[in-house]
């Protein structure tokens, strides 16, 4: 039987053989995904432990907060707080930054996450998921402060989700490429079961909220409708369409097999430049869809390079095979 490599002896020979993450650093990872394992297990005991519906409350971008965005929350704060490695967290469903307390140590990283991405699917049971993202805390500078978080996506030092789906599973770029582990339950660790993960360049499968068709702009209507328009159009062959509404179940699938996202801006919204958040959610799976040879853009730019001016800060989503999302960046450069 081949020999079943764990995550910690993924990220051990990382530090070790390739030099390429520093202890600390593998330390977090592991933590990080030991709280994901927590998260699961209350995902996998849903209405058995009490965990589904709403906590009667909002976070800061006025979202009707789940009992499961909660208890994520806490459960990646409580895991990662003690450890020695963090300076801050920040997350999607905090107002501001959450530093160390003084009673443990204090780290040099940042740890940003989306505790529990997609929201409304959690009732349904359908695939949802944790992403993270982790940088550096800038140095010389004393004690930590939000201005400390707000790096660009190219600085990352590791990115990564986790699906909670019929399988557990893992993915994580440190910046040598993307492995992917699944949880096995019986033995409690995550398994590396892909390395090196490939998006392939062309797709026939895009993934967007159709419902929203009628607020869009242009570029994004005429990439849409080229699709839509199928063998007999100018693309000269037809496409698919997925929409999971979880944003880690759609990207799991883009990585798994090709396809494009799009979560562009749009009327509704116009003084937004989108709905996803630049932080918590853009900036890790961009990371993770360019370490795969695919791409992502907010319609003009490459995520990783836009500096965030706010922790908040949302932004339009273009992600998934390189040739796709180079079409729809064209689409809208064209259009200026
Ligand atoms: P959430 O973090 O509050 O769950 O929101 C993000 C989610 C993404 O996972 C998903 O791609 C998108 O929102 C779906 O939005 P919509 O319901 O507008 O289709
Ligand atoms: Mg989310």
């Amino acid at each position: 039987m081949p020999t079943k490599i764990s995550l910690t002896r993924y990220l051990v020979e990382q530090q070790r053989v390739d030099g390429r993450i520093p202890g600390d650093l593998r330390l977090l990872l592991e933590v990080v995904a030991r709280a994901c394992k927590g998260i699961s297990h209350a995902v996998t005991k849903g209405a058995l432990a009490g965990v589904l519906g709403t906590a009667g409350s909002e976070n800061v971008q006025g979202e009707v907060q789940k009992k499961l965005d909660i208890i994520a929350n806490e459960v990646l704060i409580e895991a990662n707080e003690w450890g020695g490695h963090l300076a801050a967290m920040a997350s999607e469903e905090m107002d501001s930054i959450y530093l160390v307390p003084n009673r443990y140590p204090q780290g040099e990283y940042l740890l940003l996450f989306d505790p529990l991405d997609g929201s409304s699917n959690i009732d349904v049971n359908v695939s949802i998921g944790t992403i993270f993202s982790v940088l550096k805390k800038p140095e010389g500078s004393p004690g930590v402060s939000e201005q400390d978080f707000l790096q660009a996506g190219a600085k990352q030092v590791a990115a990564g989700y986790c699906i909670y789906g019929p399988q557990t599973t893992l993915a994580l770029t440190v910046g040598d490429g993307v492995a992917v582990f699944t949880l096995d339950a019986d033995q409690g660790s995550f398994v590396l079961t892909q390395e090196q993960v490939r998006i392939p360049e062309d797709t026939k499968e895009f993934a967007i909220n159709m419902s929203n068709m009628r607020h869009w702009d242009a570029p994004v209507k005429r990439y849409v409708d080229e699709c839509l328009a199928g063998r007999d159009g100018p693309r000269g062959k037809d496409f698919n369409m997925r929409w999971v509404a979880s944003m880690v179940a759609d990207v799991h699938r883009i990585l798994t097999r090709g396809g494009i996202f799009l979560y562009p801006w749009d009327k509704r919204e116009p003084d937004k430049p989108g709905k996803l958040r630049l932080m918590y959610e853009a900036n890790p799976m961009s990371w993770l869809v360019e370490q795969a040879g695919g791409a992502a853009t907010n319609g003009r730019e490459r995520i990783l390079d836009l500096k965030p001016g706010k922790l908040h800060e949302r932004v339009a989503v273009v992600l998934g095979s390189r040739n796709e999302v180079e079409r729809v960046t064209r689409y809208h450069l064209e259009a200026r």
